[in-house]
């Protein structure tokens, strides 16, 4: 039985704050499905949407949330891939036009007409959500909701990264924001793939977690008085990292990332601090024949190898579970920089 209305954190105004309330239920279109959401996850988009950080205006009102991990409970009438029942998932690209040159190509995420969860079309941080049904996560029966929603955004994020790096099984990777959401997922996909991880982030809560994970080398870069250096001397050879992912949400590691990277390096930009810039020197990318590259979620395909990395259980990174209704407290943990992994709300309470 499909109720009427439903309680959802709703931003009323660009700065937040998001407002617990009740609010209808909407009704899927022909080509879309509605998710009872159990679980979402709380991702930094989430934040810099209520902000207003970008240079991408969002929908007003607006219901955030991207990693909502659910049961479908009706489809329309076009909809003939995913049955009533099934578990399913809400991420950031909740439709493409399927019609464009990415899109044919599977690069969906470059679709110059997208939808986006909780941005341009209302997310997860709501009982029931509707996504198309071509584009909703598909998530086996045997896996935890609370567990794999943060596979549906940071998971596959990082997972997507770590394959634009090219970085092969034995190489070393530096993970920069490793002690966040994408960056804990991070650590354990680059382990999954035998990779060496050099974690980046503040503070000792965030460098035992990583260790946890298995990142082989910390570096605390509250602490450090040559971050440059100390990610050199990580890599057995002192010649820097063959990748690095950048996931923090500031600036300065962006243009810190070239003088450690290895020669024929490649730097992967993935956090995106509001109004910020690159910046690396011409003749050092030159010599060193340097890659700079952005990734920006991933495909269907990713998706789905994502979430069985995670079915296979070589993934585990920890999260917090706290009811919908906590949703701005988890913010401002966030804007804090206080957070250690993913918080995952649970929208029952
Ligand atoms: O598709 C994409 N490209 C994509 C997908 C999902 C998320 C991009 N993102 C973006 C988000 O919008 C956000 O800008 O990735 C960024 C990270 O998201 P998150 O992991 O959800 O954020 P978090 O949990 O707050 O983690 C950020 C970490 O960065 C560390 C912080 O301590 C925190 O642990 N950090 C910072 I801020 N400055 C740092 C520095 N100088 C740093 N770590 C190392 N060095
Ligand atoms: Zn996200």
């Amino acid at each position: 039985q499909i109720p009427t209305e439903q309680w959802a954190q709703v931003v009323e105004k660009t700065g937040g704050p998001a407002v617990y309330k009740k609010i209808p239920v909407p009704t899927p279109g022909p080509d879309e499905v509605l998710i009872n959401i159990k679980y979402s996850g709380v991702c930094h988009t989430d934040l810099h949407a209520m902000m207003g950080d970008w240079p991408l205006a969002t929908k007003m009102p607006f219901v955030g949330g991207h990693e909502g991990a659910g049961v479908v409970v009706a489809r329309g009438e076009l909809v003939k891939e995913v049955e009533i029942g099934d578990y399913a998932g809400i991420k950031w690209l909740n439709g493409s036009c399927l019609n464009c040159s990415f899109c044919q190509q599977s690069d969906e995420s470059l679709c110059p007409n997208p939808l986006l969860s909780g941005y341009t079309v209302d997310g997860s941080f709501q009982q029931y959500a509707i996504g198309k049904a071509a584009h909703v996560a598909r998530i086996p029966k045997e896996c935890s909701l609370e567990a794999v929603a943060p596979i549906l955004c940071a998971g596959l994020t990082v997972y997507k990264a770590l394959k634009e790096s090219g970085a092969r099984p034995g190489q070393q990777v530096a993970i920069v924001g490793a002690g966040g959401g994408l960056g804990s997922l991070a650590v354990q996909y680059a382990k999954a793939m035998g990779l060496h991880v050099i974690a980046i982030d503040g503070g000792e809560e965030k460098g035992k977690m990583c260790a946890s994970l298995g990142a082989e080398d910390y570096i605390d870069f509250s602490k450090s008085k040559n971050v440059v250096q100390d990610v050199k001397n990580a890599t057995p050879d002192g010649f820097g990292p063959h990748a690095v992912l950048l996931l923090a949400v500031s600036e300065g590691p962006f243009h810190q990332a070239s003088e450690y990277v290895r020669s024929r390096g490649v730097i992967v930009c993935v956090g995106m601090p509001a109004n910020a810039f690159l910046k690396a020197p011409v003749f050092d990318t030159v010599v060193r024949m340097i890659t700079i590259k952005g990734s920006y979620v991933g495909n269907r395909q990713d998706t789905a190898e994502a979430i069985d990395f995670f079915r296979r259980g070589l993934i585990a990174a920890p999260y917090k579970v706290v009811g919908l209704s906590k949703l701005q407290d988890v913010f401002n943990l966030m804007e804090e920089g206080k957070i250690a992994g993913r918080y995952v709300v649970d929208t029952s309470s």
